[in-house]
This record gives structure tokens, C-alpha cells and sequence, in this order.
């Protein structure tokens, strides 16, 4: 069975769709979730949301022996969590920070990424569309990479 995708959400983004609409949109997490099973195909996913550090940091560490490749949308964890960073540099495959706004056209304080300079690409900006075409960029990667 082909190791599936790991898409982790961070803080906050649970109430995506409620949220301030006019900087995330009003689609839901589990509309987001729907998009990604459908873009993913065949290739199974894990999708998960969490408002704690220490979880998102298991996940990783579950995506480490089981994942194909992770997309994570750390939220305000990207501004802040060198422990979060620690755990994705561990990560053998792919890794792709996603984030639904674009971070460098706000304000200061969403500029510096720890997670930038250890991924393998960033996607920012595209509102919730930028999760499905992720999850297909991510699906050719790691099949190629399977051979
Ligand atoms: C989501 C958040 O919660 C913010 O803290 C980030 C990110 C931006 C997003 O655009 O998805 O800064």
C-alpha cells in the first residue's frame, strides 16, 4: 500500500471558514479536507488539525515512520516554533509549507518562516486552492520518487 500524504494544519485553523473571512475565505477545514481526498486520487492521506505544539510535532514524528510526504500549514507556529522545525528536519521525503495567504504581503511579524529554509517548496497565496494543487504536486513527487 502506497505510504500516504500527510496534510497537518496548526492553530486556529479549525475555525477556517468563521475566521476572518475576508483574510481566509469562508470553506471550511473539513470542505478544505474533501478538496485534498479528491486531488489526492488514489494516494492515501492523513489529514489532521491541532491547536498544540507538542501534537503537531507526534504527528511529524508518525509521518517520519509511515508518510510519504507531508504539507503543513503550521499557522502562527511558522513565526515562532524551532521545535516544530527540529521535528520537519528530521523528515526524509518531501516537505511542502503551505499557507493560504500570502505571508510576505502582510504584516512584518508573518515574514520570517522557520520553516522556509527547510522545505522543499513553499506555496502562499492561493487561498484554500493552494491545498489541492499541493497535495497533486506532492502525489507526482513521491511517485516518481516510489519509481
Ligand atoms: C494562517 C495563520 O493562522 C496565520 O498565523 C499565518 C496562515 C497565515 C495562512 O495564511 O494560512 O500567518
Amino acid at each position: 500500500m502506497a505510504k500516504p500524504i500527510y496534510i497537518l494544519n496548526g492553530p486556529n485553523l479549525n475555525r477556517l471558514g468563521t475566521r476572518e473571512p475576508e483574510i481566509y475565505g469562508h470553506t471550511t477545514l473539513a470542505e478544505v479536507e474533501a478538496m485534498c481526498r479528491e486531488a489526492a486520487s488514489d494516494r492515501p492521506i492523513v489529514f489532521r488539525q491541532s491547536n498544540r505544539e507538542f501534537e503537531l510535532i507526534d504527528w511529524v514524528h508518525e509521518a517520519i515512520d509511515e508518510g510519504s510526504g507531508i504539507i503543513i500549514n503550521p499557522a502562527a507556529l511558522t513565526f515562532t516554533s524551532m521545535a516544530l522545525m527540529d521535528a520537519l528536519k528530521m523528515f526524509p521525503g518531501p516537505i511542502f509549507e503551505l499557507h493560504i495567504t500570502n505571508i510576505h504581503r502582510r504584516e512584518p511579524i508573518y515574514h520570517k518562516s522557520y520553516v522556509s529554509p527547510i522545505a522543499t517548496a513553499v506555496i502562499a497565496g492561493l487561498g484554500v486552492r493552494g491545498y489541492p494543487a499541493a497535495v497533486q504536486a506532492m502525489n507526482e513527487l513521491v511517485m516518481t520518487a516510489e519509481g
